[in-house]
C-alpha cells in the first residue's frame, strides 16, 4: 500500500495529449495493481501479524540483512521495537523479558554473525529456564546447503539445535503461522527456554492472498498448559515433610517465574517451616521474613534431614546436594537428607542425589495442591530446631551490622552496599540487576529484596554480560526504576549499551563497583615487564563519562555519601545515570564466593 502512494507522488505530470492518455492507462493499471495488492500479503506482514495475534508487543533486536525492514515495519505496526547495539544484549534482554512475564521475549537478528552473536543469549535462557525466541534472518538456502560461499553463509538451524530447547525453520510464506505458534507452545510450554527460529531471506516477500494468509495464522491456546501434580506424588510429599524433625524449603527462581506468589508464601507460613531463597527467589517473600535462613545458610543445608526443593535444581549452586555442604564426609558423599522436588520436569528428579518424593507439575498447581494437602492445623517444625536457626541467625546478622556500620576510606564492597541496600528497602518496586564476583555475592548478601522477581543476575552459568540487556528489558518491560550494579570487568561485556539506554531515556542506574579488575585490581605482571596483569585494568578509569557522551548523568562517587546522594537523584530524576562508585582496589577475593572452583596448579 505505502508502495502505491510513494509511486504516484514521485510521477511527473503529463506534458502532452498522447501524455495525458498514457497516464490514464496508467494510472488504471495501477488501481488494479492496488487492487490486487490489497488482496495479498506477504512474509513480513505474516510474521508482524503472528506475533501480534499472539499478545506480543515488544522486539528487541540490531537491524540489517535481511530483517531491516521488518524492524521498520514491526514499528510501523504499533510494536514497541528496542534496537541494541550488539545482539548478545538483545539477546539477554528478550530472555529476561520472558522470564519477567511469561511471555516469550523476542530477539530479532540478522544472519550470520548477529545470529551468532545472540547465540550466548539463547544458550543461556535455555540453561535458565528463560522463555525466549531467537528470530534470525538467513541467506539463500539452496546456496547455502551447497556451501557456495552465499552473503553471510551458515546453516543456523543446525547450529542452534544443540543450544536451544527447539529450533524452526520456514520455508514458505503460508507456514509462518505455524512456525510462530510452534515457537511460542515450545519458549514457554513445560519447562521453559530458548527457541531458535529460522527465517530465510526469500520467505519475508513471498506474497500468498491475504484471506488464506489470515487464516494461515495461529493464536496459540493455552501456550503453557497447567501440569497439576498427581495426588499420590502430593501425599508422598506431604507425608515425608511431616515426618521431619529439621524441615527445610528452598525456592529457586522457578518459584519467582510461576507468579504463584501468595500460595507460594501461604505455604511457607502455614508449615513454619525456614527456608532459603536462591538467588533470583530472594524477594519471593521479603528477605526480611522471620523464616528465612539465609543467613543461616551454613548451619541450615547440612542440618536439615527433609528438605523441599521448589523450582531449584540441585545444581552446582547447591553444591549437587551432597558433599561437606550438606554434610557429607567426602566432597561426593550424602549428607543423609530426604528431598522433596517440586518441578516442571519429570527428568529433574535424582539428577544429582536420591529424591525420595518428586512433585511434578507446575509450581502454582503444585503448591495450591500441597496446600490444600496440608489440612488446617499442621504443626509446627520443632522448636528446637527453630531457636537453633534465629541463634545463628541473629550472630550473623549482628555480625554483618557491624561490619556496614564501618566506614573505610577508601570506600569498600561493605560500606558501598549498605547504601545500596537503604535504597532498595526505600524503594522497593525498583529493579535489581546484578553481575561481576565480588560485585555480585556481595550485593546478593548484603541487598536484601522485598517483592518477587526484582533480582535478576548472571543465574545458572554466572554468566558476565547480562547487564546492559536486563536493565533495559525490565525498564521497558515494568517501566519501574532499575539499579544495576555491576563489577567493572562485568559492565565491560555490555557497556556500549549505555546509548540505548540514553537513546530510549530508561529509568537506569548503572553503578560500577570500580575495583580496577576482575576480583580486584592491584595485581601485578610477575615479571615486571611494560605489559599490565590480565586481571586489571586503567585505574582511575573514568566509566561515568561513557553515560555522559550519550545525555545521560554521570557521578563519580569515593564515598558512601557521594554515592547515597547520586542514587537518592537517580531514583529522584530517573534519568539514565551512570554512578562510578571507586572502591578499594584491594577489597575483592579470587572469583568471589567460588575460590574454590578454581584448579590450583600442583606445580608451583
Ligand atoms: C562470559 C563470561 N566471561 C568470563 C567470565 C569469568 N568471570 C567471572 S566474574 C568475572 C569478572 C569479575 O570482575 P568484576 O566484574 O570487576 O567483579 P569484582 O569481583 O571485581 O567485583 C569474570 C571475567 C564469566 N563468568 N562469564
Ligand atoms: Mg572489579
Amino acid at each position: 500500500m505505502d508502495e502505491v502512494s510513494t509511486r504516484s507522488a514521485a510521477r511527473p505530470a503529463a506534458s502532452t495529449a498522447e501524455d495525458a492518455l498514457k497516464q490514464k492507462a496508467r494510472d488504471a493499471g495501477t488501481a488494479i495493481e492496488a487492487a490486487q495488492q490489497l488482496q495479498e500479503t506477504d512474509g513480513f506482514h505474516l510474521v508482524i501479524d503472528a506475533l501480534k495475534l499472539n499478545g506480543i508487543d515488544t522486539i528487541f533486536g540490531l537491524p540489517g540483512i535481511p530483517i531491516t525492514d521488518l524492524t521498520r515495519k514491526l514499528q510501523a505496526a504499533g510494536m514497541r521495537v528496542i534496537s541494541f547495539r550488539h545482539e548478545q544484549s538483545a539477546g539477554y534482554a528478550a530472555s529476561i523479558a520472558g522470564y519477567m512475564t511469561q511471555k516469550p521475549g523476542i530477539c530479532l537478528t540478522v544472519s550470520a554473525p548477529g545470529f551468532l552473536n545472540a547465540l550466548t543469549a539463547l544458550a543461556n535462557a535455555t540453561t535458565n529456564c528463560f522463555p525466549m525466541i531467537l528470530i534470525s534472518g538467513s541467506s539463500e538456502r539452496e546456496v547455502v546447503d551447497l556451501q557456495q560461499g552465499d552473503y553471510e553463509e551458515m546453516d543456523q538451524l543446525a547450529i542452534a539445535k544443540p543450544l536451544a530447547k527447539a529450533a524452526f525453520r520456514v520455508l514458505h510464506v503460508e507456514d509462518i503461522g505455524i512456525g510462530i505458534a510452534r515457537a511460542i507452545r515450545a519458549a514457554v510450554s513445560g519447562r521453559p527456554g530458548g527457541v531458535y527460529l529460522d527465517l530465510p531471506a526469500k520467505v519475508f516477500p513471498q506474497t500468498i492472498d491475504a484471506d488464506v494468509g489470515k487464516r494461515s495464522l495461529i493464536k496459540v491456546v493455552d501456550p503453557a498448559p497447567r501440569q497439576i501434580p498427581a495426588p499420590d506424588a502430593v501425599q508422598r510429599a506431604i507425608g515425608l515433610l511431616k515426618s521431619a524433625m529439621r524441615p527445610l524449603i528452598i525456592l529457586g527462581k522457578g518459584a519467582a517465574y510461576a507468579q504463584a506468589d501468595a500460595d507460594i508464601r501461604a505455604l511457607v507460613e502455614k508449615t513454619g517451616i525456614p527456608y532459603l531463597p536462591m538467588s533470583m527467589a530472594k524477594g519471593l517473600l521479603p528477605d526480611t521474613h522471620d523464616q528465612s535462613a539465609a543467613a543461616a545458610r551454613s548451619y541450615v543445608l547440612p542440618e536439615a534431614d527433609v528438605v523441599m526443593l521448589i523450582g531449584a535444581r540441585l545444581n552446582w549452586l547447591l553444591s549437587h546436594g551432597k558433599g561437606k555442604t550438606w554434610g557429607g564426609k567426602s566432597s561426593k558423599a550424602w549428607g543423609g537428607q530426604k528431598f522433596i522436588q517440586v518441578d516442571i520436569s519429570p527428568q529433574e528428579a535424582d539428577s544429582n542425589v536420591r529424591i525420595d518424593a518428586p512433585v511434578v507439575g507446575d509450581i502454582g498447581s503444585c503448591v495450591s495442591a500441597l496446600l490444600a494437602g496440608m489440612g488446617s492445623n499442621w504443626p509446627s517444625p520443632p522448636a528446637d530446631w527453630l531457636d537453633a536457626i534465629a541463634e545463628r541467625r541473629a550472630k550473623n546478622v549482628a555480625k554483618m551490622a557491624e561490619t556496614l556500620a564501618k566506614d573505610p576510606a577508601p570506600m569498600n564492597f561493605h560500606s558501598a552496599l549498605n547504601v545500596m541496600r537503604d535504597i532498595v528497602r526505600a524503594n522497593p518496586d525498583a529493579i535489581l540487576v546484578n553481575e561481576g564476583a565480588n560485585a555480585l555475592d556481595f550485593t546478593r548478601s548484603i541487598v536484601d529484596m522485598f517483592k518477587p522477581r526484582k533480582r535478576l543476575d548472571v543465574g545458572t552459568w554466572g554468566v558476565m554480560g547480562i547487564g546492559m540487556g536486563f536493565s533495559i528489558a525490565a525498564a521497558v518491560v515494568s517501566g519501574e526504576q532499575v539499579i544495576a550494579v555491576e563489577g567493572d570487568s562485568a559492565f565491560g561485556f555490555s557497556g556500549m549499551e549505555v546509548e540505548t539506554i540514553c537513546r530510549y531515556n530508561l529509568p537506569v542506574c548503572v553503578v560500577i563497583m570500580n575495583n580496577n579488575g576482575v576480583y580486584r585490581g592491584d595485581e601485578v605482571n610477575p615479571t615486571g615487564a611494560a605489559d599490565p596483569s590480565p586481571l586489571v585494568f586503567v585505574k582511575d578509569a573514568r566509566y561515568e563519562k561513557l553515560m555522559e557522551a550519550f545525555g545521560g548523568a554521570g557521578v563519580r562517587a569515593t564515598t558512601p555519601v557521594e554515592l547515597r546522594e547520586a542514587l537518592e537523584e537517580a531514583v529522584r530524576s530517573r534519568k539514565p545515570t551512570l554512578i562510578n562508585a571507586v572502591i578499594d582496589e584491594g577489597a575483592g577475593t579470587e572469583s568471589g564466593r567460588i575460590t574454590s572452583l578454581n584448579p590450583t596448579a600442583r606445580k608451583k
